[in-house]
This record gives structure tokens, C-alpha cells and sequence, in this order.
């Protein structure tokens, strides 16, 4: 149901719910109906399709391909390799980092599953089939598999192709102050350190990614249908790359079947289909399949972490240091702000306070895909949040402190907001103890440790059952930073991360809402109309939100590390005032009475004092388009546009406490119960917000307890198929039990932070405490599969 507008709607973060609020999402007719449209629902009229070859070597020499068998195939209207590519230069393509990808091969082969030639055929199957007939003689090369010797002396050069290059390094960075931190860990009473991998996962959405391009040859108009997050970033890299002009580019994005960071990025294979567009004159379609997309596209993760905390004896904490290194697989794919190399890795002090900390990151090229990318980590704060929650974890474990107990010690208080960080992040503001007194109660702390306490008792019992599950109970807090970026320090390639939004009301008091973001199963289409809504007072089912074409949309910088919410939703709200401040001016022109005789409600402007006199906004947009004579200086129409330029980031945060039983036979880990206090300011939408939080907490019981890409010495990928890269299904999930505080930001205009991200962040690291909680051990490596709980037990714990 929606809600009737009822209060004021003035600006103030505080804010007041009209607008927000419980609201099937408007885009779910579609959806439940089999009605979404999808890259590969597109078909146009002669179009073509189109595979990849793909090389199954981790690290090879191209000696030669031989395409001629393929040729002659009767269905395969265009065959394509690296060497036609390097005529046209369009054999590599920059990647978001300010690296080189190839789009084809040309010199050599650095991962497998690495894009090596490229048929276009009147259909699928015969493209497929036609990839057989390529013959490409390989010279194997040693592989670097392993980041921790991509730096030894004798260790294979990967990137030979860039001038100069004499190692697999791609860069040391550093942040904080390690002059001081040393000083701190010198004089520290307890110092803790622990070695761990956050494993390569991938985002793995459920629809693969994949395009149609079709270059009319009499307009010269490239059009492409693609799954991309970031339909204007990809249309002016395209007009980089190609050299195709801008103007003359459409991206469209349809709907999509997932992002999580997977269609950030440009694949070959998007480059692709427009080469063969180019070559055969006709549309043609790429889409990958499962195994391309969790073999080739991008990973996330695999970082191998060194931390060392600092304290005393009472569990304060005084210093945290960190070293990374960093496995980016063979190019540098990863999509962030560029003057942040590592993301924001940075944001690892965490959510407690304590002056000294210092973090140093090695990145280096390995024989793997592309890696790094942001799968749902706002930038790597996933991984920060890890390594503080297992730091702090490991403290209570040496001083045999309760973990809450410690963490309520050293959570940053209320009055320290806005607070900066020792790392220069300033955190809006948060109420943190707040937040962790919540999710304890929700769980019944004590009562769950008194459960556990009595188990364990019984447990030493003689004749007690050794199958008797070894119960853990673990927690996590966590602090993102997430609305990238304030475009002064942020851009992606050069493009500021700023964001436009053009708000129309039509005359019938009908509203069109155009985004530079692009849902891909977050909402959009419902939570950004609620949010005009909130402002104008017009029933979200009157604004209609358009996205994911660049024909209609102004420019912006896309959706990943939850900005939209924070920077496209600040720009909605922004063009939601304007548009209730001209209605002002328009209605006191209609009302015959001066601007400040006007005060707002219930949507509508009237006269003070006498309510009965009054525009509502659909009244005030047909007077705005109709002939009533207007004010020096006023325009017709009721139209505003915006580019919201976010003057910081926002700092959603949350305590989470998981429940698990171990079988201490199988090593089998059961999640009995998950708790999840989220605070993202004021939800626009809470069912919306509570779909984010389920999606984001099963992602990260996955990562906890199933998912991780390993690979064989030869660099051969193990898990490229849905059955042997495990994702959480209900089975696995608990009934989550959500709860929720509300600290709005002062800086966004209604309040918001963002939340997309926020489970995914806070949710692996509660659950690992708890798998090691049950076991009582300090540390072992996710994932927790049964076979490596159960070596784990017999302490012999293993690497992913
Ligand atoms: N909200 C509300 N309230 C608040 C906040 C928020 O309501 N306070 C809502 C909104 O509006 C939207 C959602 O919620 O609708 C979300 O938001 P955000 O946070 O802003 O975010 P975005 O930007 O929109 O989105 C993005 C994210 C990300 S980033 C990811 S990963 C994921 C998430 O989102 N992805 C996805 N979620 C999701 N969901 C779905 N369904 N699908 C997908 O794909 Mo990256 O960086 O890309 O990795």
C-alpha cells in the first residue's frame, strides 16, 4: 500500500515519512510477470551472433591461429584475431584502473579463460562450433599462480607487453602514520598478530553478462544494448577506444539480472561485438555464458593479510597495522576512484577508537582474470572490515575478554562525530554503542553465553555424545564509507564521480524522474520516486523513473559502492526542491498574493491562515505550462536539472551477532541464528532496505562458508562452474532477524545513507568469529567448508 501524504515536508534530515515508506516495488509488475527485458531478449532483424575462443592455457606464447577451417564454416560470416585487432589498434583497451587489457590476445596468453579469437555467425551454435576450427599452437610458459612469489627473482615476467617492466609488481601504496604506530606497538603491553586471506569469490550474477551492438553505416550512430551499471562511463570510454564519436553513441542498459560489481567494468567481449558490428555490417549479439562469466570477469578479494594490533592489558586498543598483498590477477581491472589504488582499504581502522594506524599494500600481477574488482565492498571496505573484526576478535581471544565486552570498550562514541579517522576519513556521524546494545538484545547475549557456557561444561562430562554440536557465537561491527566520491577527490579515468538527475512535472501534474544510476534489481524505479515523493507530495505511481539509456539520461557515473542512494538520490532531492520552490513562486502568481503568504503541506502551496486557498503541485504544473502570466524572470514549465557533486561520503554502519553449531565430526557448519542492526539514516523504502540487507547477509554466509576460486598449480581454474563454486541457496540461511537504528547524515539533503553493500561488508566476519568461536581456536582461513572446519579441529588448518 502506499502511504497518503500526512506531515510536512521540509528538507530537514530529520525528515518526515511522506513518501517513505512500506511500497511494493513498482517494477516488480514486470518482473513477477516474466516481463523484464534483458540484453539477450534483445533481437533485431539480421542480427548476428558471435563466441569467443578462449585460451585454456594459464601462461602462453602465441606461436600461431590458423582460422582458415573456421572461415570456410558455411554459417561464420567473420572470424577475428589479435593481429586484425593490432591494425585497427584496437587489440588493447584501457581498463578503469589506467592499465592495458587485450581485447584479443596478440603476444601471449596471461590467464586461462584469457579471450583469444572471436566468431561471428549467423547463429549461436555455429559460432560455437566454428571456435573448434581455430587452430592456435601455444607455447606453454611457467605460471605465476601463487602472489606470494610473484615478486621472487625468478618468478615469470606476466606483463611484458608494457615497456620496461622487470617484475610483476603494479604498486606499493601506503596510508597513515607508521612513525607513530611504531612508537605505540613499541610500548604496547599486548600486541596481537594474525596472518589471513580473504579468498578470490565472485560476484556471480545470475544473469551473465553480454551485448548487442549495431552500427548503422548510412548515420554512422552506434547503438549498444549491454549489462553495464554504468551506461554514460562506458559510452565515453567507447569514444576513447574507438574513436567513434560520442554523440553518436547509445548505451543502453536494459534490465539487469544482477551487478554486484560484475558490469562495472568493459569486457572484450563487449568491445567485441561492436568490431563485429563494424566488420559485418549487421547487429550482432555476444552473451557469455556461466563458466566464461566465473572464469574470465571479474573477481573480487584476494587479499593476503598481515595485521598487528595494539593494546593494554585492559583491552584498550591503541594501534593497528596492516600489510597487504594483493593479487590483481594478470591486468588491473579493478574499478575505483584512480587516486585511490587500493579502494578504500583504508577505512580499516575501523569503528573504534585509537590514534596510531598504518597500512601498506603490495599489489602484483598473477596468471589469473582480472581481479579486484568492487563485488560489493564499496572499494575494498570489505576486506577492511575483516581484518579490524578478526584483529579485534584475536585481541579478545589473547586477553580472554568477552568480544563485545572489548568492542563496547573501544566503539567511537556519539560525541566524537563527525569524527576523522586516523586515516583521514571523516565518518558523518553514528551512534555505535547504540547500534551493538541493540543487536545484543535482539540476541539475548548473555542468555546465549550462559547456553554456550553449559554446553561446553557438559561437554567435558564423562560419557558425554562427541557428535554434541560445538556451539560459537560471533560478532562483527562494522563502519563503511560509501557515495564516492566528492568529485574533488574522486573520478574514475578523469570523470568526476558527480551525478546528474532532470526532474519534469508534465502538465497533468504527472512526473518524470531521469537518473545517470542503474538499478539492477535494487529498486530504483520505486525508492527514487518515493524520494520526489517525500519532497513534492506526488504519489510515487505518478513519477515515473527512467534510466539506463544515454540518450535519456544525463551523465553520471554510474551504480557500484552504493552511491546511488547517497549522490544520485541527493540529486533528486535537490531537483525535488527546486521544483517545490518555483511551484512557490508560480502558485503565489495564480493565488495573486506574495511568495511569503504561502506556506507548504500535504503537497500543495496556500495561503496563510486561509487553507482553503491553495495549488496543489499537479495544479501548479498546469498553470506553469498554461498562459498565466509569470514574474520577471521566471520560465514556464516545471522543470529542474541537477549534478549533485556530494560534499563527503556517507557512513552507514552496523553490529551483527551469528549463532553457529559445528559438527564436530564432519566439520559441517549449521547458522543458527543471525542477527543484523543496520543503520543507514532514514530507509526510503524499509522492505526494500530489508531485501538489501537479506541478499547482502547470504553473500556473505557464501563467502564465510562455500565460495572461493581456487586454482591448480598450472593456473587452471577449479571453479568455473555452479558445482564447484557453491553459492548459498535458503537451505543454508537462517531466518535472519533484522533490526534497525536511524542516524541520518548531515550532509545529504533527506538524510540517507547508503545499504546496498552494507551486509556483504558486516556479515563474513561475524560469521568466522563464530565458526572459531566454536571451535576455539584464534584463526583460520575462510571458507569453512566442512573439510576445512574439520582440519581446522584437528589443528591443521589449511589455505584456501
Ligand atoms: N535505500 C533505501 N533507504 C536507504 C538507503 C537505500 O530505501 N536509507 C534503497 C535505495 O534507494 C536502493 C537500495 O536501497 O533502492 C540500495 O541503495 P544504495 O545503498 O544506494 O545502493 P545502490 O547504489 O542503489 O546499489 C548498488 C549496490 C551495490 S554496489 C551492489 S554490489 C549490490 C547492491 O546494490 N548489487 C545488487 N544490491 C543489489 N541488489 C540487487 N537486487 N542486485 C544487485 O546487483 Mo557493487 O560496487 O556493484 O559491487
Amino acid at each position: 500500500a502506499t502511504q497518503t501524504p500526512t506531515q510536512d515536508t521540509s528538507l530537514s534530515p530529520e525528515g518526515n515519512p511522506l513518501g517513505f515508506g512500506r511500497m511494493l516495488r513498482k517494477e516488480d509488475a514486470r518482473f513477477v510477470r516474466g516481463q523484464g527485458h534483458y540484453v539477450d531478449d534483445v533481437n533485431l532483424p539480421g542480427m548476428l551472433h558471435s563466441a569467443i575462443l578462449r585460451s585454456p592455457y594459464a601462461h602462453a606464447r602465441i606461436v600461431s591461429i590458423d582460422t582458415s577451417a573456421a572461415e570456410a564454416h558455411p554459417k561464420v560470416k567473420a572470424v577475428i584475431t589479435g593481429k586484425m585487432l593490432e591494425d585497427l589498434k584496437l587489440a588493447w583497451m584501457p581498463t578503469l584502473s589506467g592499465d592495458v587489457v587485450a581485447v584479443l590476445a596478440t603476444d601471449k596468453v596471461r590467464f586461462q579463460g584469457q579471450e583469444v579469437a572471436y566468431v561471428v555467425a549467423e547463429d549461436e551454435y555455429s559460432a560455437r562450433d566454428a571456435l573448434e576450427l581455430i587452430e592456435v599452437d601455444y607455447e606453454p610458459l611457467p605460471a605465476v599462480v601463487d602472489a606470494k612469489h610473484a615478486l621472487d627473482p625468478d618468478a615469470p615476467i606476466i606483463r611484458d607487453d608494457l615497456e620496461g617492466r622487470a617484475d610483476n609488481k603494479i604498486y606499493d601504496w601506503e596510508a597513515g602514520d607508521a612513525a607513530a604506530c611504531d612508537e605505540v606497538f613499541s610500548n604496547a603491553e599486548v600486541v596481537v598478530s594474525e596472518d589471513m586471506i580473504y579468498p578470490r569469490v565472485h560476484p556471480a550474477p545470475m544473469e551473465t553478462c553480454g551485448s548487442v551492438a549495431s552500427l548503422d553505416k548510412v548515420t554512422g550512430k552506434l547503438t549498444m544494448w549491454t549489462t553495464t551499471q554504468a551506461p554514460h562511463a562506458h559510452r565515453t570510454i567507447y569514444a576513447l577506444v574507438a574513436g567513434l564519436p560520442e554523440q553518436k553513441i547509445q548505451v543502453i542498459s536494459p534490465d539487469i539480472g544482477g551487478g554486484f560489481g560484475n558490469k562495472v567494468g568493459i569486457y572484450p567481449g563487449y568491445v567485441l561485438s561492436i568490431v563485429g558490428s563494424i566488420v559485418t555490417g549487421a547487429p550482432v549479439k555476444w552473451m557469455e555464458d556461466r563458466s566464461e562469466n566465473l572464469m574470465s570477469t571479474s573477481f573480487a578479494r584476494d587479499y593476503h593479510m598481515h595485521g598487528e594490533i595494539a593494546a593494554t592489558k585492559e583491552g584498550k586498543i591503541l594501534g593497528l597495522r596492516v600489510h597487504v598483498l594483493a593479487d590483481h590477477g594478470a591486468f588491473n581491472g579493478v574499478a575505483q576512484p584512480t587516486k585511490f589504488p587500493a579502494g578504500f582499504f583504508h577505512i580499516f581502522t575501523g569503528s573504534y577508537d585509537y590514534p596510531a594506524a598504518h597500512c601498506k599494500v603490495t599489489a602484483v600481477y598473477t596468471n589469473k582474470a582480472l581481479g579486484g574488482v568492487a563485488y560489493a565492498c564499496s572499494f575494498r571496505i570489505t576486506e577492511a572490515v575483516y581484518l579490524v573484526e578478526r584483529m579485534v576478535t584475536c585481541l579478545a581471544y589473547e586477553l580472554q575478554m568477552d568480544p563485545a565486552e572489548l568492542r563496547m570498550k573501544n566503539l567511537l562514541r556519539p560525541e566524537q562525530f563527525p569524527y576523522m579517522s586516523p586515516t583521514g576519513w571523516e565518518y558523518d556521524s553514528g551512534d555505535y554503542p547504540r547500534a551493538l546494545k541493540e543487536a545484543m538484545r535482539i540476541a539475548g547475549y548473555e542468555d546465549l553465553r550462559a547456553e554456550q557456557a553449559a554446553r561446553r561444561a557438559r561437554a567435558t562430562e564423562p560419557g558425554a555424545d562427541p557428535s554434541t554440536p560445538l556451539m560459537g557465537i560471533g560478532l562483527s561491527f562494522f563502519t563503511e564509507g560509501v557515495g564516492a566520491g566528492p568529485r574533488k577527490h574522486m573520478d574514475i579515468l578523469g570523470l568526476g564521480m558527480a551525478d546528474g538527475c532532470e526532474l519534469r512535472v508534465h502538465p497533468t501534474g504527472k512526473a518524470q524522474l531521469r537518473l545517470s544510476v542503474q538499478t539492477q534489481g535494487q529498486g530504483h524505479e520505486t525508492t527514487f520516486a518515493q524520494i520526489v515523493s517525500h519532497v513534492i507530495g506526488l504519489p510515487p505511481e505518478d513519477i515515473e523513473v527512467v534510466h539506463g539509456d544515454t540518450d535519456n539520461t544525463p551523465f553520471g557515473l554510474g551504480t557500484y559502492g552504493s552511491r546511488s542512494t547517497p549522490v544520485s538520490g541527493a540529486a533528486a532531492a535537490v531537483a525535488a526542491q527546486r521544483i517545490k520552490d518555483k511551484a512557490r513562486v508560480i502558485a503565489a502568481a495564480a493565488l495573486e498574493c506574495s511568495v511569503e503568504d504561502l506556506e507548504w503541506e500535504h503537497g500543495r502551496w496556500y495561503v496563510k491562515g486561509d487553507p482553503s486557498q491553495g495549488k496543489t503541485i499537479a495544479e501548479i504544473a498546469m498553470a506553469a505550462h498554461s498562459s498565466l502570466e509569470l514574474p520577471e524572470g521566471v520560465e514556464g514549465h516545471l522543470d529542474a536539472s541537477v549534478v549533485y557533486n556530494p560534499p563527503n561520503l556517507t557512513y552507514p554502519f552496523g553490529a551483527y551477532i551469528c549463532v553457529v553449531d559445528v559438527d564436530p565430526q564432519t566439520g559441517a557448519v549449521k547458522v543458527r541464528r543471525f542477527i543484523a542492526v543496520d543503520d543507514c539514516g532514514p530507509r526510503i523504502n524499509p522492505m526494500i532496505v530489508e531485501g538489501q540487507v537479506h541478499g547482502g547477509l547470504a553473500d556473505g554466509l557464501g563467502m564465510a562458508l562455500m565460495e572461493v576460486i581456487a586454482f591448480d598449480p598450472d593456473g587452471n581454474n577449479l571453479g568455473g562452474s555452479f558445482m564447484d563454486y557453491l553459492l548459498p541457496t535458503s537451505m543454508e540461511c537462517p531466518s535472519w532477524e533484522l533490526g534497525e537504528t536511524v542516524t541520518p547524515s548531515p550532509h545529504h539533503p533527506i538524510g540517507v545513507k547508503g545499504v546496498g553493500e552494507s551486509a556483504t561488508v558486516g556479515s563474513p566476519p561475524a560469521v568466522v568469529n563464530a565458526v572459531l568461536d566454536a571451535l576455539q581456536i584464534r584463526h583460520a582461513d575462510m571458507p569453512f567448508t566442512p573439510a576445512m572446519t574439520w582440519r581446522a579441529l584437528q589443528g591443521r588448518p589449511m589455505r584456501p
